[in-house]
């Protein structure tokens, strides 16, 4: 994935992120409302290719390094990048992670959630109360002069305490006009380290929290990402910009 320098944006780029951010909650939200028992993962895709079309926009991970559809959809142990098919149809008790991430106006919009296909188990719930907690934690960190290992070490600190793990190898990102740039946001670390913060950057923070062990395989497909023990995973995601006093989150409806 392109790496840059870091890129601070505009007054008129932000509203430009604004804009996509806001296009990509929309989409997710409408999304949320197909997700139930009986339900492919394709039609979910379908769903989001024909409404982002509609509205004038694109799907950035539609030939993006090669991933053939348009959001990815992970289901119970798939951490990430869980390719849609019309053979996985969704179960009573799963749970999902949509991941979307519209480009509108030459602007990325990045945003995840993890769902309920009915009522899960206890335990996959706490999985994912603890994990949208995790973003929320680390979203408060974000300032003028706070540092990249205070994300991480807020969201170990909060994941690792309720008994859960940190996924480490995939990170937030630097968004904007190029899909994935500069910081890199890892989920785990040390407080005080890493790269300040400062007004214009503009980054996702993208927790994965497992129920066991952080340590993931890639399937054979070359893309689908799960968990070692095939326990369950679970992830939030938001685009954010740090602002003068604080941070915006962009990816709201
Ligand atoms: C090169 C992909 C590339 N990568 C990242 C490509 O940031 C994302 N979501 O928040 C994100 C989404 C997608 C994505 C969708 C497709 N890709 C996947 C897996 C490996 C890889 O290596
Ligand atoms: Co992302």
């Amino acid at each position: 994935m392109e790496r840059e320098t870091l890129v601070l944006l505009s007054t008129r780029e932000l509203a430009k992120m604004r804009e996509a951010g806001r296009f990509a909650a929309n989409l997710l939200q409408r999304l949320a409302e197909l997700v139930k028992p009986g339900v492919s993962t394709l039609e979910l895709n379908d769903q989001a290719e024909q409404w982002t079309q509609a509205h004038g926009a694109k799907s950035a991970p539609l030939g993006y390094h090669g991933f053939p559809k348009s959001i990815c959809t992970s289901v119970n142990e798939v951490v990430c990048h869980g390719i849609p098919n019309a053979k996985q149809v969704l179960k009573e008790g799963d749970i999902i992670n949509i991941d979307v991430t519209p480009i509108v106006d030459g602007y990325y919009g990045d945003t995840s959630k993890t769902f309920y296909v009915g009522h899960p188990s206890a335990r996959a719930k706490k999985l994912v109360e603890v994990t949208e907690e995790c973003l929320t934690r680390a979203i408060a960190e974000v300032k003028p002069g706070a540092r990249i290992g205070d994300i991480g070490a807020a969201i170990q600190e909060y994941a690792e305490g309720e008994g859960f793990s940190v996924v480490r190898d995939f990170v937030g990102h630097g968004v904007g006009r190029i899909f994935h740039t500069a910081p890199q946001v890892p989920h785990y670390g040390k407080r005080d380290t890493g790269m300040r913060l400062r007004p214009g950057m503009v980054f996702t923070i993208e927790p994965m929290i497992n129920e066991g062990t952080w340590e993931v395989q890639v399937l054979k497909d070359k893309w689908t990402a799960v968990t070692k023990d095939r326990k369950l995973s679970a992830q939030f995601e938001h685009t954010v910009a740090v602002t003068e006093d604080g941070v915006e989150v962009l990816t709201l409806c």
